[in-house]
């Protein structure tokens, strides 16, 4: 930045899972923001129960919806929890494989106002997982359309299809009208 522009707009990615923050990143690359995560705000604690995205099984009930990140347990990584999820749905009587990960974005504003978008990627989940990119469930779903694993599909590509992009496509305007200007 020249001396003596303005500062940029701050935008504060609440999130510290590393995979959802390189998904952001990518995601607002167009915007002229300054981009921030809450590493820069050790003081503030969020409730654990608020998720903002998570992936939900048909065949499970919708299970593990908003406790995906705990699913199984705090002592599962995320290899653990793709784990359970495959040995809980071998075990259900259900032979329906459809599942859907589903984000909602909201954008906070400074007086209070919030903006919420929700997106949602409809697949399958896999028997097994396959690709070794993405992160958390991507390795054992499967696309609607493709036949690709979520961890098969280059970032960009992910990023084009992804619940997380198509909550953020409808913030999209606000954040450049009102965010980005
Ligand atoms: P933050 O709360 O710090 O954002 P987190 O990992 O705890 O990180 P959530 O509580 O929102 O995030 O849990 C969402 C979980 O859902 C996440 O840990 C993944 O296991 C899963 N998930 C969300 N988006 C995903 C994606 O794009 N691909 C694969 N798994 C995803």
């Amino acid at each position: 930045m020249p001396a003596g522009s303005p500062p940029l707009p701050e935008l504060v990615l609440a999130t510290s899972n590393p995979g959802k923050l390189r998904e952001f990143r990518a995601l607002l690359g167009e915007f002229s923001v300054e981009l921030r995560t809450l590493d820069a705000f050790p003081e503030v604690r969020l409730p654990e129960e608020a998720d903002d995205s998570g992936i939900e099984v048909s065949a499970l009930g919708g299970a593990p919806g908003p406790r995906s990140a705990r699913f199984g347990g705090t002592d599962l990584d995320d290899a653990g929890r793709v784990e359970k999820l495959l040995a809980d749905l071998a075990a259900s009587a259900l032979t329906d494989r459809s599942a859907r990960f589903v984000c909602v974005a909201a954008l906070a504003f400074p007086g209070g106002e919030v903006i919420t978008a929700r997106g949602e990627c409809s697949g399958w989940i896999l028997d097994a997982p396959r690709g070794g990119r993405g992160f958390g469930y991507d390795p054992i779903f499967e696309v609607e359309r493709g036949g690709s694993s979520m961890a098969e599909l280059p970032p960009a590509e992910k990023n084009r299809i992804s619940h997380r992009a198509r909550a953020l496509s409808a913030l999209r305007e606000v954040i450049r009208e009102r965010v980005a200007t």
